[in-house]
């Protein structure tokens, strides 16, 4: 059985990985009508992936008996600057669910809950490769620019990464690693 105050910061982060859904749709959205196609499907399928964080969240509450409240959430930003300046909030927004995560596993480890203590391994693996995800795509935009069709080449390299998410493994292979 989870505590009030473990209920409640999971309730938080399910919300959390919601409003990481809804700001990766926008984000894709924004892409589209740029004519970014490539960003825009790799946005919208990790938006689907965010979903998939909450669902897991969602049924280990269910499991544990506790009820989840899904909250109200503010809009997410709609217009950017460029390309590297919208990846450069996706990356710090991940910065952010990293400790948000972080905070869940040190509640977990000092009330103690070690279910959820282990339950929570899943998502501190998740967020190392979504950080890891996110700084190589911002490493591309400063090496290959995004003045002239140098947009056109990043578009597309984001695109194949789109295609190399699968459901069973929802990050593209690191170089040399499994
Ligand atoms: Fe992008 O991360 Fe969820 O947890």
């Amino acid at each position: 059985m989870l505590s009030e105050a473990m209920t409640q910061r999971l309730n938080e982060q399910i919300n959390l990985e919601i409003y990481s859904a809804h700001l990766y749709l926008q984000m894709s959205s924004w892409c589209a009508h740029k004519a970014l196609e490539g960003c825009a499907t790799f946005l919208s399928r990790h938006a689907d992936e965010e979903m998939a964080h909450m669902r897991r969240l969602l049924n280990y509450m269910h499991e544990t008996g506790a009820l989840a409240i899904l909250g109200g959430m503010e809009a997410p930003l709609h217009t950017f600057q460029s390309l590297k300046e919208m990846f450069t909030k996706v990356y710090e927004h991940e910065q952010f669910v990293t400790r948000k995560i972080n905070e869940l596993v040190r509640l977990a480890d000092t009330e103690p809950d070690y279910a959820t203590l282990e339950f929570l391994q899943w998502y501190v693996a998740e967020q190392h490769q979504e950080e890891f995800l996110f700084k190589s795509i911002l490493d591309k935009i400063e090496l290959i620019g995004t003045e002239g069709q140098g947009l056109f080449f990043i578009d597309q390299e984001i695109g194949k990464l789109a295609s190399a998410k699968s459901p069973t493994h929802p990050h593209p292979k690191r170089c040399g690693a499994h």
